[in-house]
């Protein structure tokens, strides 16, 4: 169905490779607009309960194709690049109701990190590396990176990495919190997979509450964020899951979660 990326679902877990491996999966038009599809499809089958992402090949994403930007004429606006591929693709991956994992298997660079930034967690692979990379080119920080990354690393440190574009390593991003766990490059797709797995049948509803509620109250005050925490456990205190965890618990048994 696509030609830019692979798709699968693997229990209840969808697998979206990005796939143009020559350019490590740089980001063209038609990468573009297959990887949102992919994320809407993801979006309307409520049998998929965690999404992996992942690079084939030795990069994960490079960001945007270049060869793309060799020949730019002076009717080119990169807002329009910015607002109708990578903003729509950021918020539309921020807005999945179910964990999304980025599977960084190797370069991760420009709106590759904004793609990788916009997940809920971050594994990566030893040999994995990392760059903001647009001040190499002379842009600016775009695909959510400005903010996602400040959320991380602080101010300080992200300013350094946005001005100086520096590659730095797996193990460097695991220090700063970039990533949530490293693994070798062998066993890193196999391990993601089998966490979001654990996720995709966990307390579904509680986990989808719990992005809201962290997103959210990120940005709130703690009066707003205190309050919303009431409404939310309201909710999630009227679903079956509660039910069954704390009848799982008291029997001294793993609880079986529904979702609901
Ligand atoms: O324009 C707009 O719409 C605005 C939005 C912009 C968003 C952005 O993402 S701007 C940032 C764009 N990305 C970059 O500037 C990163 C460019 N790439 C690199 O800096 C390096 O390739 C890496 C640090 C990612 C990896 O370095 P290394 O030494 O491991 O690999 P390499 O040899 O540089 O790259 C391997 C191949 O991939 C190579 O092709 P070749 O020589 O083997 O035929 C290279 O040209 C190609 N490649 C890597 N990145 C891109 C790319 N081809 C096209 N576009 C790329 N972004």
């Amino acid at each position: 169905m696509y030609e830019t990326l692979l798709f699968e679902v693997v229990g209840r877990v969808a697998k979206i490779s990005l796939n143009r491996p020559k350019v490590y999966n740089a980001i063209n038009t038609q990468l573009g607009q297959e990887l949102y599809d992919a994320f809407k499809r993801v979006e309307n089958d409520g049998n998929i309960g965690a999404v992996v992402l992942t690079g084939a090949g030795r990069g994960f994403c490079s960001g945007q194709d270049l060869t793309d930007r060799l020949a730019v004429d002076e009717s080119l606006r990169l807002a329009d690049s910015v607002r109708e591929r990578y903003n729509l693709l950021i918020s539309k991956m921020r807005a999945l109701p179910i964990p999304v994992i980025a599977a960084v298997n190797g370069a991760c660079a420009g709106a590759g990190f904004g793609l990788a930034l916009a997940c809920d967690l971050r594994f990566a692979a030893t040999d994995a590396k990392f760059t903001m990379a647009f001040s190499k080119i002379g842009l600016v920080p775009d695909s959510g990176t400005s903010y996602f990354l400040p959320q991380l690393v602080g101010v300080g440190k992200a300013l350094e990495l946005a001005w100086t574009g520096d590659v730095f390593d797996a193990a460097e991003a695991e220090r700063l919190s970039i990533v949530n766990r490293v693994f070798p490059a062998e066993s890193l797709v196999e391990e993601t997979m089998a966490f979001a797995e654990k996720l995709a049948n966990g307390p579904r509803l509680a986990y989808r509450l719990t992005k809201e509620l962290i997103v959210q109250n990120f940005t709130s005050s703690l009066p707003e964020a205190l309050e919303r925490e009431a409404r939310y456990q309201d909710v999630a205190g009227a679903s079956q899951d509660f039910r069954e965890g704390v009848r799982a618990f008291s029997e001294k048994r793993p609880p079986s979660f529904q979702g609901r």
